[in-house]
């Protein structure tokens, strides 16, 4: 379990993953991000992405990891298409978007949601100004799929965290593209133990008043404006806090979040070389900020000659999950496409081998999100909970042993096996959802959180 035994105040980081929707497909939508765009229109099999998803989570909680459940969401989002003037009833709301508006239909009925690395941005309470540990709801501006995920995303997350003792919730930032922020994705949280006072590090893609460098070929899907907001309402200490820009080139080379080229855990920061501007300043201004506080600073550089930024973006050898085993060493959860990879694994065989702070390598295959660009580090959202917030916090949406077996027999009775573009205007699928959904919000005590339960 990933407890802390020296800190103030014992906690542990627990990872909730998105259990993957029933609409799961290949649609094409992500601008900036390699996968999505090159496997666009190829048939996809949604059984089989919940069931990847549900097996990480599975085998981490059974390695010890406290390990929860975000649910999906309502797809098609028939409230969206509502609100951009379809009418009638479901079923003609849907046969008069295929008809008159194929793409928007594409867009409100991705599965995006399972990627909740990007759900939002969680300060564990150790670090705010009240003690509370903070969400901010991602606006997911650049996208239009993934913006209409803020409003559930919302509710899921105040039905999972309910007391406003230990939880505060901040909606998302202003829909516009000056407050553009993609959550914990570009978040990173350095600290000695779960339970001590950490350094939060934002990374952003591009400063909109004042800045310079920017990508040119790809989005920079998050600003600086926006970290500094989420900084002010999380009330983090300005001594504690660090804003880094990413670099604009790993950008234009697929790096649509951070959290394709670096992931923290404890004191570590694993990342590529290419990943941040200025990185001497930046790991100079960690370092001391972290000391300030006790703490050392581990950043684990993986130079580009051992590893390229298309080798990266390929494998997700960043987008890994670093998790703090009982001994205190790390174990690293990498997709297969890692293990693959002849010169990825070599490094990675050696990195477990050379006596750093990660001895330990876990593959998994989640190769249906990987075709989208989602690896293990984009299917969960870290929160950082001490004993008396995991004590109110639904324990109904941890993992365990009857969790798995009846959410697995939910996928088999739900969720198809088969999914293509032209099956979303389907009316029947809209119904599986809400049957499926309706049921869900009942295992996971959940309460009415889908639009359709409204
Ligand atoms: O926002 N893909 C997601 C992948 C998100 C990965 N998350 C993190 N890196 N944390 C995105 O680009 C593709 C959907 C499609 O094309 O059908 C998509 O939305």
């Amino acid at each position: 379990m990933t407890q802390d035994k020296q800190s103030p105040m014992s906690a542990a980081e627990v990872n909730f993953d998105g259990l993957v929707g029933l609409t799961h497909n290949y649609a094409g939508l992500s601008f900036g991000n390699v996968a999505s765009t090159s496997n666009k229109s190829q048939a996809a099999n949604p059984k089989l992405a919940a069931l990847q998803g549900l097996k990480k989570m599975k085998a981490l909680a059974d390695s010890g990891f406290k390990q929860g459940i975000l649910p999906p969401q309502e797809r098609p989002c028939i409230r969206t298409l509502r609100q951009l003037g379809f009418s009638g009833t479901d079923a003609q709301v849907l046969a008069q978007a295929a008809q008159q508006a194929p793409e928007i239909l594409t867009a409100v009925s991705s599965a995006s949601s399972m990627w909740v690395a990007n759900a939002a941005t969680v300060s564990p309470s150790a670090d705010t100004q009240d003690r509370r540990v903070h969400f901010t709801v991602a606006n997911l501006n650049n996208k239009l799929h993934r913006a209409i995920e803020a409003e559930t995303t919302g509710n899921a997350l105040r039905s999972i965290f309910p007391d406003p003792d230990h939880f505060a919730h901040h909606a998302a930032l202003p829909q516009q593209a000056v407050m553009g922020d993609e959550g914990a994705a570009n978040h990173n949280r350095l600290c000695q133990h779960y339970g001590a006072a950490g350094v939060e590090v934002f990374v952003y893609g591009r400063q909109v008043y004042g800045g310079r460098a920017e990508p040119k070929r790809y989005p920079a899907r998050q600003t600086r404006e926006a970290s500094q907001a989420i900084a002010r309402l999380h009330q983090l200490d300005p001594a504690r806090t660090v804003f880094v820009q990413q670099n604009p080139g790993v950008i234009d080379q697929g790096v649509f979040h951070n959290d394709v080229i670096a992931v923290s855990n404890g004191p570590v920061l694993f990342h590529h070389q290419e990943a941040f501007l200025n990185s001497s300043a930046v790991f100079a201004e960690i370092h001391a900020k972290l000391a300030a506080v006790g703490g050392a600073f581990i950043p684990i550089e993986v130079p580009g000659s051992q590893v390229s930024v298309a080798d990266a973006v390929n494998t997700y050898l960043f987008n890994s999950q670093l998790l703090t085993k009982p001994d205190g060493k790390m174990l690293i959860v990498v997709p297969q496409e890692a293990r693959e990879h002849e010169g990825v694994w070599r490094y990675l065989s050696e990195l477990i081998q050379h006596g750093g702070p990660i001895d330990e390598v876990q593959v998994f295959n989640l190769r249906e999100s990987m075709r989208n660009g989602g690896g293990p580090a984009c299917l969960r959202l870290r929160v950082v909970l001490n004993d008396a917030e995991i004590q109110a916090t639904n324990p109904h949406v941890m993992m365990n042993d009857d969790v798995y077996r009846t959410l697995t027999n939910w996928v088999e009775t739900h969720y198809r096996d088969r999914l293509s573009e032209s099956d979303l205007a389907d009316p029947q699928l809209l119904l599986e959802n809400q049957t499926a959904l309706d049921e869900l919000t009942r295992i996971l005590h959940l309460g009415s959180i889908y639009p359709f339960q409204r």
